[in-house]
């Protein structure tokens, strides 16, 4: 088994696992977010059978502080369940998965194969690798692939962005005032949920930076490299603000970056105005 099979072969036992899970648990992860057992158990269940890979050489995950080392030639960054904060309100919520091909923290660009497993009315998983995008329906673990060759569709339909308004930086809040006359309102609070609607419909997704916190609230290791590959791949484009989030320069395991993916029009018109 490669790690896309194996991440979909343990997607039914996450799931299935959710319903007594909803509470938190005592700890805290890395990045200061509360722990629900369920993202404790679905990280458990992940290192465990993705470090049993040959081919696994570490993992890390935003549920640990430090990498997991082993031997292997490829390093898996793991965001177990991302959106769990959704599953009191029982709103899409999944897995997303990097494989880089150097040590974490690595590189955008080191990302051979990017993938997430999304837990809508269906479960399905999205999988960028070797230049294209695949979509699959998950079923008891296995995988048939819905769409080939995924693209982004060329006119923007949806956009979604994270954070308080108030605490929104002027030069952002004045691009949201733009897109928000252009385009309908898609958030859920899973990024992953709100990633697939702008792979699905086109648009844009961001987390920004904010006032309170300038380097916003997603990690790049986990969330914003893995998404960015997979909608960079589909056509689309990322960035931080000033450049791909592929480009960004990693210095530690859990950072934070602002995040934006979309259709590649759209990405332009953020970066021309944030200072
Ligand atoms: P907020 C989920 O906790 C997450 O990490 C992303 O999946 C999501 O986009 C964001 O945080 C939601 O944050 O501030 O809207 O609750």
């Amino acid at each position: 088994m490669n790690v896309l099979e194996t991440v979909a072969a343990t997607a039914p036992d996450i799931r299935d696992g959710l319903p007594e899970r909803r509470t938190y648990a005592d700890e805290q992860n890395p990045s200061g977010d509360r722990q629900l057992a369920a993202d404790e158990y679905a990280d458990e269940l992940l290192c465990e059978r993705l470090l049993a890979l040959d081919t696994v050489g570490s993992y890390a995950s935003e549920e640990r502080e430090a990498v997991v080392e082993d031997d292997g030639p490829y390093h898996v960054a793991c965001d177990p369940l991302d959106g769990s904060s959704n599953l009191k309100s029982n709103n899409a919520m999944g897995t997303i998965v990097g494989v880089y091909d150097e040590p974490l923290p690595a590189p955008g660009t080191s990302l051979v194969t990017s993938a997430y497993v999304l837990f809508g009315p269906i479960t399905t998983m999205v999988a960028a690798h070797e230049e294209t995008v695949t979509e699959y329906l998950v079923q008891d673990g296995d995988r048939t692939v819905l769409t080939e060759d995924l693209t982004l569709p060329d006119d923007p339909t949806v956009y979604g962005f994270g954070g308080r308004v108030p605490d929104w930086p002027d030069d952002f809040a004045g691009y949201a005032e733009t897109i928000e006359q252009e385009l309908k309102l898609r958030y859920g609070g899973a990024m992953i949920g709100d990633v697939n609607q702008v792979l699905t419909y086109g648009g844009v997704f961001a987390y920004p930076g904010l006032e309170s916190a300038p380097d916003g609230k997603l990690r790049l290791q986990f969330e914003g490299n893995p998404v960015a590959h997979i909608v960079e791949t589909a056509g689309g484009a990322s960035s931080d603000g000033t450049r791909s989030l592929l480009e960004v320069e990693p210095t530690e395991l859990h950072q934070r970056v602002p995040v934006h993916v979309g259709n590649a029009s759209l990405i332009d018109r953020l970066e021309a105005v944030l200072s």
